[in-house]
């Protein structure tokens, strides 16, 4: 299928904070290479996006800043415009949906679909919080993740083990707002039914088996699962408000609008343009079917995108579908998940004034480390070694001694190349295959791959220069070096042309160096007569400098600075969480004895416990004890503790549990015995 056009969009991202390098690894560097070569072909292309200000992420930044959810955003879309806009991320529209164009348009979108009779209407119990009076939605609420036993886990999400939860399935729920344990209530919302949908999405899917791996694999996985019906409103203030009668308090779910801010968007963008007044120009981009529809994102967004977006589309009738969701999966930092709350990340503000002048740097390093197929890493040192060794080493030495040379002998003219050798002809055979080798891996969303090839060609242009050595025939061989030249020549100009996807300000300086004509597009660089004989560059200039050892050793101080805060937040926090004072009254009722574990085993269905058979000098009781996460029972067998003998007995999991061994816990939560150490009577006692 040929297409007219495309419509490009990078994920919104949620106004609640600042963007960090794994936002841009993950979808919006891709998505702007993607377009940039589009615009580069002559392509008609527009590129989407703006911020997702709706959705409990905000309002509970909102409450923890002790501002309103609309400051919050308002804060943050002009943070996250001006960070994407420093990077050259070149969206055509970067809108938001808080705007009212948005407003309307998801509205409409609901109504459609409600008027259709699409949405199943059911009344359901959800968590309320008595003291706040509110309903809870997923993210208000936490508590133990059945799954993995983590303590923190989300209504909607533990992610600690990834599984994807419904509020009711946590043990010992607990509300955010006022910490109370909140109540089951009934409340009505509205469901689609994907359930009933699954044969036609699962025919979508299977028409596109030459999605990523990830993508597909994803899919298929909740296609397997069997797909649930799920509610399209909330029990919320903020948001877009559901527009039927009946539904006072209530929202459209945050995954129902954000999607439809790709389409307000659109509308936004050309409703700026001469084409938006003139008629409904957003139209052709969303409604006909020879646009082709590209969805850049993160993996954590799969199933919004290639399901439950498309579910909706399909239900309203009147637009495209997705052709392709190319998601990445997600880039570390230093070895460790980047961490918003833990502030371990790099922010792209920051990194604009510590760094200035040198997006394209990290552009480069993270378009050559894209976590495309796997996740990746990003550290300090790798990004000095690109910027040192690849960028300064291969393309900028390339670039600088061509210039230079070309100044040196020919006063910045472009000399006339004399007869071709038969390696001039190779070579320039082999520079015109460039431009289509790099679309191929672009038009596959191999950036990577994309990447490597054109920095291929600049090791071309190194080899060949090292392998003339010009300098060495310029007394000579004045004719051969007139040749050599100019081919290098060449190559810098079809390097400025190829980069541009990847590196915007180093091809804008390199076409300013050579006084390039500015109506050069992709497939000129097939040809090798970019600059004409006599034509006249600008003085050399280095397109990258060395990065020192001091700034790279500033950063990494910088992280470890937010490591060493974190621990103190975190012990700080591990003392307010301690238990209350208590006696000595209270203290010395415990009979605490030294006693010996016998026998251990675990308890069935029950991965914390382990019953244990224990000597404690004046007669042997069984114990229940939650220690199975932290020793195995074959470990253990022998083993001195303390025990508390006068506690009431207890039933656990059916076992009489007569007593409780001593356990003690260090800053990490690591437990180990209270057992007696005795003296080693050898040496007298003394410590050695
Ligand atoms: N705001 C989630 C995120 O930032 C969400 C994406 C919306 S795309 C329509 O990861
Ligand atoms: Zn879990």
């Amino acid at each position: 299928m040929t297409y007219k056009r495309q419509l490009v969009t990078a994920a919104l991202p949620y106004a609640n904070g600042p963007v960090h390098i794994g936002h841009l690894a993950g979808c919006y560097l891709p998505a702007d290479i993607y377009v940039r070569y589009l615009r580069s072909k002559g392509e008609d292309v527009k590129f989407i996006c703006g911020s997702d200000e709706h959705g409990v992420p905000i309002t509970i930044k909102a409450k923890k800043e002790g501002v309103t959810p609309q400051q919050v955003v308002d804060k943050y879309h002009k943070i996250m415009g001006d960070a994407f806009n420093g990077f050259g991320i070149s969206f055509d529209v970067y809108s938001r949906t808080s705007s009212p164009t948005h407003h309307a348009t998801a509205s409409e979108f609901f109504k459609t679909l409600y008027d259709k009779g699409v949405f199943v209407e059911e009344v359901t119990e959800q968590y309320f919080d008595e003291k706040a009076n509110q309903f809870l939605a997923d993210r208000y609420i936490i508590g133990t993740c059945p799954k993995c036993a983590n303590e923190n886990a989300y209504g909607d999400q533990c992610e600690k083990c990834g599984t994807s939860l419904n509020p009711t399935d946590l043990i010992n729920p607990k509300s955010t707002l006022s910490g109370e344990k909140p109540v089951l209530k009934k409340t009505k919302n509205w469901f689609l039914p994907l359930d009933k949908m699954q044969p036609q999405i699962e025919a979508f899917i299977e028409s596109h088996k030459d999605w990523k791996t990830n993508v597909y694999g994803q899919c298929k996985s909740w296609l397997n699962a069997g797909l649930q019906p799920r509610a399209m409103t909330r029990d919320l203030d903020w948001g877009v408000k559901v527009p039927v009668d009946g539904a006072d308090g209530k929202v459209l779910y945050v995954w129902f609008d954000a999607p439809i801010g790709y389409i307000s968007a659109t509308k936004d963008l050309f409703a700026l343009s001469p084409e938006g007044r003139a008629g409904e120009g957003w139209t052709k981009y969303w409604r006909d079917k020879e646009t082709k529809l590209v969805h850049f994102i993160g993996k954590d967004n799969i199933v919004f995108h290639c399901i439950i977006f498309p579910a909706m589309l399909m239900a309203e009738g009147s637009y495209i579908l997705p052709e392709n969701v190319p998601a990445n999966e997600f880039l570390n930092l230093e070895g460790d998940k980047i961490s918003t709350s833990r502030n371990w990340a790099v922010w792209l503000h920051e990194y604009l004034v510590e760094f200035n002048g040198k997006q394209d740097v990290l552009r480069y390093t993270l378009c050559a480390n894209a976590p495309e197929t796997k996740d990746n890493d990003f550290t300090w040192k790798d990004f000095q070694a690109k910027n040192n060794n690849e960028l300064v080493a291969i393309l900028g030495n390339f670039v600088n001694r061509t210039l230079v040379l070309t100044h040196k002998y020919y006063e910045g003219k472009v000399p006339e190349a004399a007869e071709y050798t038969k390696s001039d002809v190779l070579l320039l055979e082999e520079i015109s295959k460039y431009p289509a080798k790099i679309a191929a891996s672009i038009e596959q969303y191999r950036f990577r791959e994309a990447l490597g090839e054109l920095m291929n060609l600049a090791r071309l242009g190194n080899k060949y220069l090292a392998d003339n050595e010009p300098w060495n025939l310029y007394k000579t061989e004045p004719k051969r070096v007139q040749t050599i030249m100019n081919l290098s020549l060449q190559i810098c100009a079809n390097l400025a042309v190829l980069m541009e996807p990847f590196l915007p300000f180093t091809s804008a300086k390199l076409s300013g160096l050579l006084n390039l004509n500015k109506s050069l597009r992709w497939n000129d660089a097939t040809r090798t007569d970019l600059l004409l004989t006599g034509h006249q560059i600008n003085a050399a200039a280095l397109l990258f400098d060395k990065i020192e050892d001091e700034a790279i050793d500033a950063q990494i101080q910088k992280l470890a600075d937010s490591k060493k805060m974190n621990e103190t937040e975190n012990s700080k926090a591990a003392i307010q969480n301690s238990k209350e004072e208590i006696t000595f009254d209270d203290f010395s009722k415990m009979d605490i004895r030294v006693g010996t574990i016998l026998e251990a085993e675990k308890v069935p269905k029950a991965d914390k416990l382990l019953k244990l058979k224990i000597d404690t000098g004046i007669d042997q009781r069984t114990v229940v004890s939650g220690i199975a996460e932290h020793y195995k029972p074959e470990d253990i067998v022998g083993q001195q503790v303390s025990i508390l003998i006068n506690l009431a007995p207890r039933k656990i999991k059916g076992i009489e549990s007569q007593g409780m061994i001593l356990m003690a816990e260090n800053e990490k939560g690591e437990l180990s015995f209270v057992a007696p150490t005795k003296p080693n009577m050898n040496n007298g006692g003394a410590i050695k």
